[in-house]
């Protein structure tokens, strides 16, 4: 693609300058302005169920195809999938059974994308288990995108949600022992990586996406992460693609990962180079990148997928035809 082209198809003028100029600072920036000008936006669309969602998944991951191979829609498929896992007390960092805050309140955090660019989310929200599809009636219920704590869960009650206890016995007592010396140390890959981002694709080869989570363990409280904010933990142009991120939200917002991944798909790039591009831009700027992980998943409108992460152990799940299979991603820090 000519660079005339890649600018006219810029839908943001100003994000095609922002990958421009980014190329310019980055290590393998030969490489990435390469992908940039030689792949072209995919032509043929899919029109199969997909579901991909971070990390292993299974059941979630099937229940959202099963879903999808119904003919259900690609948003209600994907609440359905991760709904499993908001309600699986042993998956401390999503929905019930989640790590609390530093003082022992569980709070959550959740997004929805539709195909038809409508998005609502929730933050900080106590004693709601089911917080994605609270997240979708912020968007169809209200005026509003976003609703936070108190308000979210006052919310979620008018619309029949019941109140549950979200602190397990597990996780209370997990958290009592990290009070005898309280360190803030996220550790890769363990315990505070498992939030669900989900993508969906249906029957009519629409594309939704989701994104649901308990956030960091022995978080400040009212901290919140990338997960339910728009743009950065979620992020669906059903023209282009989606993507969804998990890991250290601080750093997934600082650049806005999810918007990105799309913006470049939009720019030609496949999803694989994508999320490649989303986590360079991350580690690029940031040499304490070692002492985290990021990773993200992507899919575009033909029904390719991609995804990529910092550190070895990130896997994601793929139902496709039937099949539902857990794949290791391809990551960054390989020494
Ligand atoms: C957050 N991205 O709140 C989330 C954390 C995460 O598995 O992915 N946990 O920053």
């Amino acid at each position: 693609m000519k660079r005339r082209h890649f600018l006219k198809n810029a839908s943001l003028t100003s994000v095609g300058l922002a990958v421009g100029s980014t190329l310019t600072g980055c290590t393998d920036a030969a490489t990435t302005k390469s992908k940039i000008s030689e792949e072209k936006p995919p032509m043929t669309m899919n029109k199969k169920p997909i579901a991909i969602c971070t990390w292993g998944f299974v059941a979630a991951n099937a229940k959202a195809g099963e879903a999808l191979s119904k003919g259900i829609t690609a948003l209600d498929a994907a609440i359905e999938g991760v709904a499993i896992e908001e309600e699986n007390i042993k998956n401390t960092t999503v929905g019930k059974g989640g790590a609390p805050d530093r003082e022992g309140n569980v709070t959550l955090d959740a997004c929805v994308m539709d195909s038809n660019g409508d998005c609502g989310a929730v933050v900080c929200v106590e004693n709601i288990t089911n917080v994605a599809a609270l997240a979708k009636q912020v968007m169809t219920e209200t005026p509003h995108v976003m609703l936070a704590g108190e308000g979210a869960e006052a919310f979620a009650y008018s619309q029949g949600f019941k109140k549950e206890k979200l602190l397990t016995e597990a996780s209370k007592k997990a958290w009592e022992a990290w009070l005898k010396s309280p360190e803030y140390k996220p550790i890769i890959n363990i315990e505070n990586h498992d939030t669900i981002g989900m993508l969906t694709m249906d029957n009519n080869g629409d594309i939704a996406g989701t994104c649901t989570t308990s956030g960091l363990s022995y978080k400040m409280k009212g901290r919140v992460g990338d997960s339910p904010i728009i743009g950065s933990g979620l992020f669906i142009d059903n023209t282009i693609g989606g993507a969804t991120a998990t890991g250290m939200g601080e750093e997934v917002m600082k650049t806005v990962g999810s918007f990105l991944i799309v913006e470049l798909m939009r720019n030609g790039m496949s999803p694989q180079a994508a999320c490649e591009e989303a986590v360079n831009r991350i580690v690029s700027k940031n040499d304490r990148y070692k002492d985290f992980q990021i990773a993200y998943i992507a899919m575009n409108k033909a029904g390719e997928t991609g995804a990529y992460c910092i550190h070895e152990g990130f896997t994601y799940m793929k139902f496709q035809d039937g099949k539902n299979e857990n794949i290791p991603s391809d990551f960054y820090h390989k020494s």
